[in-house]
């Protein structure tokens, strides 16, 4: 229990960082001096922008090890459109995040690296307010679903309802 709330608190926090970090303009970032997108200058770009079609990404290698750790699809409007995040450094970006009018809807993470969402938090005006964990079957339990409840940001409960006929490709799909 004490785990489950440090990730999900560790989730809220990097998601929190993250905002912080993308929600510049991107017109300050491309006017501004070439060292913002060289934030370590160590000569290596570390903040590249892809454009493809309608929008833009702005890919951020925020430990400066040449992989990109977040990807931030906006408008050509400089409006967010979502984001994928490796908040934990591991490789691999396992945090989804989907943004309506600018701020944050949902954050969709996948815990096991499968490529299916294994828990998904809703967000009402900015802020976490549910949150869905599937628990995978294992040798001794059958599948599980949680529901976490946060006020002010915290979770204030977490309820494993039992088991569930839900497979966790199902799971996924109704998370996206
Ligand atoms: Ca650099
Ligand atoms: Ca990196
Ligand atoms: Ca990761």
């Amino acid at each position: 229990m004490i785990l489950e709330s440090k990730f999900i608190a560790a989730a809220v926090i990097s998601v929190g960082l993250m905002l912080g970090g993308c929600s510049e303009p991107v017109q300050d970032s491309l006017v501004g001096s070439a060292d913002f997108l060289d934030q370590n200058d160590d000569g290596v770009e570390d903040i590249i922008y892809e454009f493809e079609g309608d929008f833009y990404y702005e890919l951020v290698d925020r430990n400066f090890d040449g992989e990109v750790d977040e990807s931030h699809k906006y408008g050509l409007d400089d409006r967010i459109v979502s984001s994928k995040v490796d908040s934990n450094l591991d490789g691999y970006l396992e945090t989804s995040i989907s943004y309506e009018y600018g701020s944050v809807s949902k954050v969709n993470v996948d815990r096991v690296r499968d490529g299916l969402v294994d828990i998904s938090f809703i967000y009402a005006e900015g802020e976490v307010v549910s949150a869905e964990k599937y628990y995978h079957q294992t040798e001794v339990e059958a599948a599980r679903i949680g529901k976490i409840a946060f006020e002010f940001g915290y979770p204030i409960s977490n309820e494993v309802i039992g088991t569930t006929e839900i497979s966790s490709l199902e799971f996924s799909n109704k998370s996206q």
